[in-house]
């Protein structure tokens, strides 16, 4: 079975996702990340970042596949993250954009590698929301987000997504973005997709990821969060026994 089928399709259970940049991970904080993931039942590593400087994707994926038998997904903030150890990667098309580099040019670019590394390649419909400061994300993308509260653009733009043949919608404030997405966005785009809707950036708390998922996210992404005090992957462990049953 694919890792998409397994984690996204499988059952309609609420996932969740630890995003380690790899930059900003060091290898001792990562290991106890690794662990304290494995005990919690986390679903999925995200690895990957806007911008990395450091060559160390190779190094944290080698170690997340050494001390745990979670799925490692490579979210790639450019053409030159593709890790053949990793066990699929999220081919973004930022929708969001107009930057036809964005939409279709990187991924030419990746076609022969990701071939190459025989990487399962999941197309993703990938959303950039403002969220009130300009993001990493936002700014080496070359691209506007989506007004934060422009409900029907968000909409329109992700059942765009669904019709082109996308088999994931990702909606994302931005790593380290001042607040999470809302809940209408997030609800109205949710009842008008048939695709499973992963929403990220700006989580902090349990409040809003309960709040997010109750409006119809089936799998959070928390990176920023994690990195400053890792008790996060518990509690949101504890909430997906609470929700999940
Ligand atoms: C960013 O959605 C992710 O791409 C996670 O964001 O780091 O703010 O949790 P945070």
């Amino acid at each position: 079975m694919s890792i998409f089928q397994n984690i996204f399709l499988e059952t309609n259970k609420k996932r969740f996702a630890v995003l380690i940049d790899p930059d900003r991970t060091k290898v001792n904080n990562l290991k106890e990340t690794a662990e304290l993931a494995k005990k919690s039942g986390v679903d999925v590593f995200f690895v990957g970042g806007s911008l990395l400087t450091n060559d160390s994707l190779d190094e944290c994926i080698t170690l997340l596949k050494e001390e745990t038998d979670i799925p490692v997904i490579i979210f790639p903030g450019n053409a030159m993250q593709i890790n053949a150890k990793a066990d699929a990667l999220l081919f973004l098309s930022l929708i969001s954009s107009r930057n036809p580099e964005m939409l279709i040019g990187r991924h030419v670019i990746a076609a022969p590698y990701l071939k190459a590394a025989k990487l399962e390649t999941i197309s993703t419909g990938y959303m950039l929301i403002d969220s009130g400061k300009s993001t990493a994300a936002s700014y080496m993308s070359n691209s506007f987000p989506i007004p934060y509260d422009k409900d029907d653009i968000a909409v329109c733009t992700a059942m765009a997504g669904e019709m082109l043949g996308l088999k994931l919608i990702y909606m994302d404030a931005g790593s380290g973005s001042a607040s999470s997405i809302s809940e209408t966005m997030t609800r109205r785009v949710k009842d008008n997709i048939d695709i499973p809707l992963i929403v990220g950036g700006g989580i902090r708390n349990i409040e809003t990821a309960k709040m997010l998922y109750n409006a119809g996210a089936d799998c959070l992404v928390i990176g920023n969060a994690i990195e400053k005090d890792n008790s996060i992957i518990r509690e949101m462990s504890d909430l997906l026994k609470i929700i999940n049953g």
